[in-house]
Order: C-alpha cells, then structure tokens, then sequence
C-alpha cells in the first residue's frame, strides 16, 4: 500500500472534488497553503522491504538478524532556499549500519544524488554525506534515534536554482559488517527498485 499527500491551496469544493480523485487513485489531500504545493509525502507500505543479495541472486522479503530496517514514510518540501527530505523509519538504531539515498531531478534536467552513511555505534552527530555533484555543498543533515526520523536539506543553489524538483529515496541497513548485502527499502513503492520520480515539486 502506497500513496501521496500533497498540500496545496484549493478551495472547498474543488478541493473536494480532488481528494475525491485522489482517493480514487491512492493519494489523499492534506491541509491548506497560501500557494501551489510545497510539501508531498509519500506514504510506504509496512513490512516491504528487501534483501538485497544481487548480484548472488533475487532480492528477497525476510528478516534481518536483528532491527527493522522498515521505512513508513517520506516528505519532500521545496522551500525559497533549499529542498528538504524527511524519511520516518520504524526503528532508526545507533547500532548497525545504516544509509539513506536520495535522488534530485530539476526541470532543467539536472540529476544529484545524496549517500547518508551511518556506522554502527556512532555517536548522534557522526555520519557521513556524499554528493554527486562536481561542487561543494553545504548539505545539511540530521538522524533523530528518538522519534526515527532522518532528514536532510540541500540548498537550492547546489541544484542551480530550479523551479521544480522531483525526488525518489530510499534506506539500506546492514545489520552487522559481516553482512554483505543491504536490507533496502525504496520509498512510495513495494518493489525492491526505483520505478520513477515523485510529482516535481515547486518552491513555496
Ligand atoms: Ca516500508
């Protein structure tokens, strides 16, 4: 089970008409904002992730030895000076390793892309980001072990300004070192690969 939110400004009745659409096709409408969409978030089915022992064999749905490396939730924002992403998890450990991807595509055809690494029993602050891009970015990050929830926040300057930003993100958990393959959970779809890009997303 998979499905969007996006908070937009329609007023009640079309907005009505909407959700009505959007219930019909799994997304549901939230809130209100004084201009177009700024934030979507991307629901994730429970329990959908993936062992991912390619190239040895298929991907398939069991149990890491310990942990729960199951994303439950995404939230995209493009604000007037950077895009942030929000991945709500079941359980963000200090323990195990840990990384979140996230991938950027602007309306001018630029693509980037973020690795959050984590290692196993480091202190709340530690990790470490790559960036695709050629230049530095000052790429902003948190990893919150008490409500589960990781973020991260790219300045907009570092996608060239666009008008638009689609996404798509998702986990990887190893739960020790001696543990080749990556547990990996891929947002806003039950599959174990990206399939596409989330609806492309206009500053606030
Ligand atoms: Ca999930």
């Amino acid at each position: 089970m998979t499905g969007m939110e996006r908070t937009s400004s329609q007023s009640g009745s079309v907005r009505q008409v909407v959700l009505t659409a959007l219930l019909a096709l799994g997304c549901v409408l939230v809130g209100a904002a004084p201009a177009s969409a700024v934030e979507l978030a991307q629901r994730d089915g429970r329990g959908d992730f993936w062992h991912d022992v390619r190239p040895e064999g298929d991907p398939v749905q069991v149990e890491p030895l310990f942990g729960n490396p199951d994303l439950w939730r995404v939230v995209y924002r493009h604000t007037d000076n950077a895009v942030k992403v929000r991945m709500a998890m079941a359980d963000v450990t200090r323990f195990g390793y840990w990384q979140f991807d996230v991938h950027f595509k602007t309306d001018d055809g630029l693509n980037r892309r973020i690795k959050l690494f984590r290692a196993d029993g480091t202190p709340e602050r530690l990790a470490f980001v790559k960036w695709s891009g050629d230049d530095q970015c000052d790429i902003s990050w948190d990893v919150d072990l008490s409500d589960d929830v990781v973020t991260v926040s790219v300045p907009r300057r570092c996608l060239e300004g666009p008008d638009t930003v689609a996404f798509r993100s998702a986990t990887n958990f190893w739960p020790t070192s001696d543990e080749e393959f990556p547990f990996r959970d891929i947002a806003g779809t039950d599959g174990f690969d990206f399939t596409g890009w989330s609806t492309p997303l206009a500053r606030d």
